[in-house]
C-alpha cells in the first residue's frame, strides 16, 4: 500500500518530520511518501496562505494518481483543498483535522484543540462544525506560536504547548487533546506522557485511517459531488490545471 502524505506548505524540514511520524504510525507493508509542493506558502496561518497552498496540493494529488497512490493525507490542520482533492483522487483522502477530531471522539467525551496562532482558531471551529464534531469540541486554544517556530530548536515551543494543554484540561472540561498543527506531530507522545490523557496527532490518525479505508476497499465516492471535475479551460497561471488531464502538470511529474 502506498500513502502519499502531503504537507501543503513548502517547508521541507516540516515535511520530513511529518513523514517520520506517518511512518512510525504505519503498518509494515505500507509505504509512506511524504511530499510538499514546490510552490506556495512556507507556512499556512491565514485564509490567504490556505488559498495559495491549494494549487500545489492539487498538483501532488494529480501526480499521485499517475503514480498509483492508494490514499492521501493532507497534513495541515486547516484541511486545505480537501474536497477538491477528493474530486481528483480515486482512493480515500483525509485531512488531519477531520481525522484527529473523529479519533478523539472515540476515546473521550470532549476534546480541546491546541493550535498555533489565535487567528487560526476560527478555522478549527469552522471545521468542527462542518464535520459534525462541534458537540465534542470543548474549546479551541492557541499558544501564539508561529508554525515555523515549531521548527526552531530552543524556541521553547514544546513547553508552551504542554502548558496550554494543561490549562485546557483544567479549564475546558475536556478529557482529550487534539494537536492543531501538523508541525506538532513529533510532540504527541511527550505531551501525552506529561499529561496522562489521550493526545491525538492528526498525522498518525490520518495515516491509520487511510490504511483502514484502503483495507476496507473504500475509495472516494464518484457518485455526485465528489465525481471528477468537469473539463474546462483554465487560463493564465493556472493553465497547467486544465482538465480532464492537467497535461503540462502531469508531464512535469513523469
Ligand atoms: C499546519 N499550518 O498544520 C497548519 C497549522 C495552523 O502550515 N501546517 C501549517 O496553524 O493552521
Amino acid at each position: 500500500m502506498r500513502i502519499k502524505v502531503i504537507n501543503p506548505n513548502t517547508t521541507r524540514s516540516m515535511t520530513e518530520k511529518i513523514g517520520e511520524c506517518a511512518r512510525s504510525a504505519a503498518r509494515p507493508g505500507t509505504t509512506i511518501v511524504a511530499v510538499n509542493p514546490a510552490m506556495g506558502p512556507a507556512s499556512i496561518e491565514s485564509h490567504y496562505d490556505e488559498a495559495l497552498a491549494v494549487p500545489g496540493l492539487l498538483q501532488e494529488i494529480a501526480t499521485g494518481e499517475l503514480e498509483g497512490v492508494d490514499g492521501y493525507v493532507i497534513a495541515c490542520f486547516g484541511d486545505p483543498g480537501l474536497q477538491a482533492a477528493r474530486e481528483l483522487a480515486r482512493g480515500p483522502v483525509v485531512g488531519i483535522a477531520q481525522a484527529a477530531m473523529h479519533v478523539a471522539s472515540l476515546v473521550g467525551t470532549r476534546f480541546s484543540v491546541v493550535t498555533t496562532l489565535g487567528r487560526t482558531m476560527g478555522q478549527a471551529w469552522h471545521l468542527a462544525e462542518a464535520y459534525g464534531m462541534k458537540r465534542f469540541c470543548a474549546n479551541v486554544r492557541a499558544c501564539e506560536i508561529a508554525v515555523l517556530e515549531l521548527e526552531k530548536p530552543g524556541s521553547g515551543a514544546r513547553e508552551r504547548i504542554v502548558e496550554e494543554c494543561r490549562r485546557a484540561l483544567a479549564e475546558d472540561g475536556s478529557d482529550t487533546i487534539v494537536l492543531g498543527c501538523a508541525g506538532m506531530a513529533d510532540l504527541c507522545q511527550h505531551i501525552s506522557q506529561q499529561l496522562g490523557v489521550p493526545v491525538i496527532d492528526g498525522v498518525a490518525a490520518g495515516t491509520q485511517l487511510i490504511e483502514s479505508l484502503v483495507n476496507l476497499r473504500l475509495g472516494t465516492s464518484k457518485h455526485g459531488e465528489l465525481a471528477a471535475p468537469l473539463a474546462k479551460p483554465m487560463t493564465g497561471l493556472l493553465s497547467d490545471f486544465t482538465l480532464p488531464a492537467p497535461k503540462a502538470l502531469l508531464q512535469r511529474a513523469a
